[in-house]
C-alpha cells in the first residue's frame, strides 16, 4: 500500500489503458489538458477538502491538488504524456504532510514524464501553437446547478484569450461514454464502496430506537463507513424520519425518530474515490404497521421488477417508462391513483409522478450521479442504482429503496447484498 493514501490503488496499468483509449479517438496534433479541481475557500485561512476533479482522476489515479495531466496525441492514437505536480518542500511536508513524490507519481499513473507545476507556462507556450486543436476538460452533466466557476473552466477561458486561433474541443462526451462501462479493476473499488455501504448499515440497524436523533445515526453510520477505509460519505447523507422521508433531498438530519415513524436512509460511502449509494427504509420502532407494509411491499415489489427487467441492449428510456407501467398498477392496488387515471395513459402513465417524481436508476461510479451519453443503452459493465420510491405525504409515508446493480451479459447483479430488502428480514434485524 502506498503510504499516503487510506485505499488499495486501482494498478497504474488501469490508467494507462484509458489513456490510450482517449487517444485513440483523437485526430493526430491534439493536446489534452486536464486540471485538478480547485480547493475551495471557506473563511479567513479555513478552506473545504479536497475533492479530486474525476475525469482528472480517471486518467490518472492522482488524487492531490494542483495536478496537471497534458497529453500530445500523435498519429494512430499514439500519445505522450506529461504529468504536473505541486512541488513539495520542507515547509508543506512540516503543516500539511508529504506530497506526492515524481517517483510515486509515476507509480500511481504509470506516466513516466513528471515535473513540477513552475513548468506549466513555458510547457503552454510551446505546446499550444504546435497543437491542431485543445481538447480540455468541461462539465456538461445535464442537472449540474452552480455559478462557480471551476479550475478547468477557468483554464480554458484563459487558454482561449491567449491563443484565440486555436480550436478548443470537450472532452466530456468521449469522457462520459467510457466512464459508462466500469473496467474489472474499477468494480474492485465500487464493489468495496458498496460492501461497506451495505456492512455499515446493517451493523447499525439493531441499535435503531425511538428518541434517537437522525443526528446520532448520521454519526454511528459515519464511524462504520470510515473505520472501514471510506474516507467519508459518498454524498451527504439523508437520514429522514417521519413527514420528512417525504422530502427528497432532506440532509439537516436534526430530529427525534418517534414510535411510529419510518426513517428513511439514502446513504453511501466513498472508497477509493468510487461512490455506493443506497436506500432503505425502516420503522423506529422495529415494526411496520400494516399500511407502512403495505406500501414497502409496493415499492419493493417495483424495485425486483426494475432488477429483473434490466439487460444489455434494453435502452434506458424505454426501461424507466416500463417501471412506470409496474409502479402505476401498484398504486391502483394501493388504492392512490384510480385504473382510471392509469388507462388515460397505458402506455406511459406519467400519472405514477404523484407519488414516484423521480427517475428510476443513475449511473454511479467515481461521481454519484455518474456521467453518462444523453440516450443510454445498458450493456455489460455499466453500474446504475435502482431507487423507486412512493411518498405520502398525507400519510406521512415515504419509502424508497435503493440498491447498486452491476448490469452483467446475462442479468443484473446486486453490488449490495449484505444490506436487508425484505420488511421481515429488517424487522428481524431489528429485534433486540
Ligand atoms: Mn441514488
Amino acid at each position: 500500500m502506498i503510504h499516503t493514501l487510506r485505499y488499495e490503488p486501482i494498478p497504474s496499468s488501469f490508467y494507462t489503458r484509458t489513456r490510450d483509449k482517449l487517444a485513440a479517438q483523437l485526430p493526430a496534433g491534439s493536446l489534452v489538458i486536464v486540471h485538478a479541481n480547485d480547493i475551495y475557500p471557506t473563511n479567513a485561512d479555513g478552506t473545504l477538502a479536497h475533492h479530486q476533479n474525476a475525469n482528472l482522476f480517471y486518467l490518472t489515479g492522482i488524487d492531490q491538488e494542483e495536478t496537471v495531466l497534458l497529453m500530445r496525441v500523435g498519429e494512430n492514437g499514439s500519445h505522450t504524456d506529461t504529468l504536473l505536480l505541486r512541488e513539495t518542500n520542507e515547509h508543506i511536508v512540516i503543516w500539511e504532510g508529504a506530497r506526492l513524490t515524481r517517483e510515486t507519481a509515476t507509480l500511481l499513473s504509470g506516466i513516466q514524464d513528471v515535473r513540477w507545476t513552475d513548468t506549466y507556462n513555458a510547457l503552454l507556450a510551446e505546446w499550444v501553437p504546435a497543437a491542431g486543436q485543445l481538447w480540455l476538460e468541461t462539465d456538461n452533466h445535464p442537472r449540474r446547478l452552480t455559478y462557480v466557476q471551476t479550475r478547468n473552466e477557468r483554464m480554458a477561458a484563459a487558454l482561449k484569450a491567449s491563443y484565440p486561433d486555436t480550436k478548443v474541443k470537450s472532452l466530456y462526451p468521449l469522457l462520459a461514454e467510457m466512464r459508462l462501462v466500469k473496467a474489472p479493476e474499477e468494480l474492485v473499488q465500487l464493489r468495496q464502496a458498496c460492501r461497506i455501504t451495505g456492512e455499515g448499515f446493517t451493523e447499525l440497524l439493531p441499535s435503531i430506537r425511538p428518541g434517537m436523533g437522525e443526528w446520532e445515526l448520521e454519526a454511528a453510520l459515519s464511524a462504520g463507513y470510515i473505520k472501514r477505509r471510506a474516507r467519508k460519505f459518498s454524498f451527504h447523507p439523508i437520514i429522514a424520519s417521519g413527514a420528512d422521508t417525504c422530502v427528497l433531498h432532506y440532509i439537516t438530519n436534526h430530529k427525534e425518530c418517534r414510535e411510529g415513524d419510518l426513517i428513511l436512509f439514502d446513504i453511501g460511502a466513498e472508497y477509493g474515490g468510487y461512490a455506493g449509494d443506497m436506500t432503505r427504509t425502516v420503522p423506529a420502532g422495529g415494526k411496520f404497521t400494516p399500511r407502512q407494509r403495505a406500501v414497502y411491499d409496493a415499492v419493493l415489489a417495483a424495485h425486483r421488477y426494475a432488477v429483473s427487467i434490466m439487460r444489455p441492449g434494453l435502452d434506458k428510456a424505454e426501461y424507466e417508462r416500463r417501471v412506470r407501467v409496474f409502479m402505476a398498477g401498484e398504486l391502483v392496488k394501493l388504492g392512490l391513483l384510480t385504473q382510471e387515471e392509469v388507462d388515460a395513459q397505458p402506455e406511459n402513465p406519467l400519472c405514477v409522478r404523484k407519488y414516484f417524481m423521480h427517475g428510476t436508476s443513475h449511473s454511479l461510479g467515481l461521481d454519484v450521479h455518474d456521467v453518462s451519453p444523453d440516450a443510454p443503452v445498458f450493456a455489460a459493465g455499466q453500474v446504475w442504482t435502482v431507487e423507486p420510491g412512493i411518498y405520502i405525504p398525507a400519510e406521512n409515508i415515504g419509502i424508497r429503496i435503493e440498491t447498486d446493480i452491476l448490469i452483467l451479459e446475462d442479468g443484473a447483479e446486486d453490488l449490495i447484498p449484505n444490506a436487508p430488502l425484505d420488511a421481515e428480514e429488517i424487522e428481524r434485524l431489528m429485534r433486540p
